[in-house]
């Protein structure tokens, strides 16, 4: 075996927001891949247009910056648990990982989580303890819990003697003593140069796997990935190896590998390096590409199962058709099939109705990021409530189990404990800091997590946050009864005035605005009580001949109670939908009229009765 000693590969894996993306802006901008005069602002790597919105990293991605005459590979991984399986994608491209740790939160679920990944993998773990800058960072004590992660987690004992940087991403500083000064980001990079093994190489005919998948217009598919062994060159014969059928013969286009923000087109590569290369028509993520002397696959890439499943469906509002590019059954089901050849961790599948679609995610935000991506591109569909996804082994129903650890201040836990037992939640375990903050751990079935996001927003006014790691699967606990009241439902099409929505605001909060299209059947607010309403929003005040000296006075309506997309999946009840399209996101009943549902509802007792 020989060594490249002008290369090192490393991942950065951290629980979300512990500040990964930042830590790679501050390699690059010590690296000088930018021109002096260049404006770059902030987290460089979260292109994507979700991404900067949401200011979360929902991709992996790529990028490299030179040090002291050696390339580092840097792959940059979300931190959110709906998008772990970005994380297992990806992983197997590096040798080293940066597990970064928050110096005042700590090890969190998702550090755990990825370091076991890592750990399993067999990559050299070097822990930065980050936002050393923040006031009340309590650097000796993150470092003794993360000790004790490791203690738990390490594969081997030579695992256990991990460096550790301390640094300030935002400052784009690095110490290897705490409380010392830093003044720029070296002794990270050096520390990767010492500790991360530079990668093993082997000689022979070419050989990579395929990690990621980028599209150009012109270029067609990027087939991303390690070079395992040999070298590539433009024009070489190769062999793309997939899962099923026969091996696929093509030409390679062109070889690119990375540094900083840009691609840059090489004449070859060799093993070690992360490349990307075109010309392979139908390539898949996980295919290996090799050259056709030799061709052996590689392990496939593995990545959890998914946990939670809703209906996509061709939208049958009333006003289906009206504002999307796209809405037909082909074009609902082709896009979401081309999904997966990105998506690893999502699954798709057609159901008994042809307009219907069941797809599978990691969890509500994994579905939710799904569905915004689409009605940009200008998709309009109707989508279900998101539930757990349950399974038979051995004649037992089994279901997926959580642990959701919360953290805020300690007079929620009443509140918080209650709401939590209902859903069929057990606390495993309390930390309180003494001064009124708390860390509480709970065990929950998934289908117990659905809609409790926003429950618990509200329950500690904000001042709470929240994070969900899937466990594995455990016997079914039973129904969870809904805990949702009821809702406002408007009774007639048209034109949503003040004065109906008056009426409304009697009954209970609304969603809409005056102005605002509705139809029969369309939800247009919340009623405290259990009962659904069926009120008419579009209801004009009776127009007198005289003039009272009252009538003309403003009504005033309290502004609309506004759902983001990910509220309002979580918000829907069996039998309702929430109707996306470019332009609007409507919550409807899944039967429109009064009429239909009184007779579901009768129907369903019946049933029980008997
Ligand atoms: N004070 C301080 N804030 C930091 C530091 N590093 C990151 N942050 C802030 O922490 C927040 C999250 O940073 P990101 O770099 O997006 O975190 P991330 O780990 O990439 O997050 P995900 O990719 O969504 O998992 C941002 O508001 C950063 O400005 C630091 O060293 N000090
Ligand atoms: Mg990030």
């Amino acid at each position: 075996m020989n060594y490249r000693n002008d290369i090192r590969n490393i991942a950065i894996i951290a629980h979300v927001d512990h500040g990964k993306t930042t830590l790679v802006d501050a390699m690059l901008k010590q690296s000088k891949v930018f021109r002096d005069s260049q404006k770059v602002g902030e987290l460089i790597m979260d292109q994507n247009a979700l991404e900067r919105e949401k200011g979360i990293t929902i991709m992996a991605k790529n990028t490299a910056v030179m040090y002291r005459g050696v390339k580092i590979n840097i792959i940059d991984t979300p931190g959110h648990a709906d998008f772990s399986g970005e994380v297992e994608r990806v992983i197997n491209m590096a040798d080293g990982c940066l597990l970064l740790v928050d110096s005042i939160e700590g090890p969190m679920p998702q550090t755990k989580f990825v370091l076991r990944q890592a750990l399993e993998k067999g990559l050299k773990p070097i822990v930065v303890i980050n936002k050393i800058d923040r006031q009340n960072s309590r650097i000796a004590e993150v470092l003794r819990l993360t000790e004790d992660l490791f203690l738990k987690l390490a594969t081997s004992a030579d695992q256990l003697d991990f460096p550790v940087v301390y640094t300030s991403a935002t400052e784009g500083t690095a110490v290897r003593e705490p409380g010392t000064a830093g003044k720029d980001i070296a002794p990270l990079l050096d520390c990767i140069l010492e500790e991360v093994p530079p990668p093993q190489i082997e000689g022979g005919p070419f050989q990579m796997l395929v990690s990621n998948l980028d599209y150009d217009n012109h270029k067609g598919k990027i087939a991303i990935g390690r070079i395992w062994r040999g070298k590539v060159a433009a024009h070489d014969p190769v062999v793309c190896l997939s899962a099923d059928g026969s091996p696929g013969h093509y030409e390679i286009s062109e070889v690119f590998t990375y540094l900083g923000l840009k691609r840059l087109e090489v004449a070859e590569a060799e093993a070690g390096d992360i490349v990307a290369v075109t010309g392979i028509e139908k390539v898949g993520i996980g295919d290996t590409i090799a050259s056709p002397e030799q061709p052996e696959a590689l392990p496939r890439i593995e990545v959890g199962e998914p946990t939670v499943e809703m209906t996509f469906g061709v939208n049958t509002s009333p006003f289906g058709g009206r504002e999307g590019r796209f809405s037909t059954t082909r074009q609902l089901r082709a896009r979401l099939y081309k999904e997966l050849e990105t998506n690893l961790s999502l699954r798709v599948q057609d159901t008994d109705s042809p307009d219907t679609f069941l797809v599978r995610g990691r969890g509500e935000l994994h579905l939710a990021i799904l569905i915004e991506t689409m009605r940009r591109e200008g998709y309009e569909f109707e989508v279900s409530r998101p539930e757990a996804i349950t399974k038979v082994v051995d004649g037992t129903l089994l279901e997926p189990v959580e642990i959701l650890a919360l953290d805020t201040r300690d007079e929620y836990i009443g509140i918080l404990t209650e709401m939590l037992s209902k859903r069929q939640a057990q606390l495993t375990d309390m930390r309180k800091d003494g001064v009124d903050n708390i860390h509480l751990e709970f065990h929950i079935p998934t289908k117990g997590l659905i809609g409790f996001r926003s429950a618990f927003l509200t329950a500690t006014r904000g001042e709470g946050i929240m994070n969900a790691i899937f466990l594995g699967y455990e016997a079914w606990q039973g129904d969870i009864t809904s805990t949702r009241s009821g809702v406002l439902v408007a009774s007639e099409q048209g034109t949503a005035v003040t004065y109906g929505l008056n009426n409304a605001q009697g009954r209970g909060l609304t969603f809409i605005e005056p102005g605002t299209q509705v139809y029969e059947g369309m939800i247009v607010g919340m009623n405290p009580r259990p009962r659904d309403i069926a009120i008419n929003v579009c209801k004009e005040k009776k127009k007198t001949n005289m003039r009272s000296s009252t009538s003309d006075i403003a009504v005033k309506l309290t502004p609309a109670v506004q759902l983001s997309l990910e509220q309002a999946i979580d918000f829907i009840n069996r039998d309702e939908l929430v109707e996306v399209t470019p332009e609007n996101m409507r919550l409807r009943k899944k039967l429109l009229t009064q009429a239909q549902r009184l007779r579901d509802i009768a129907s369903a007792e019946r049933s029980i009765q008997q």
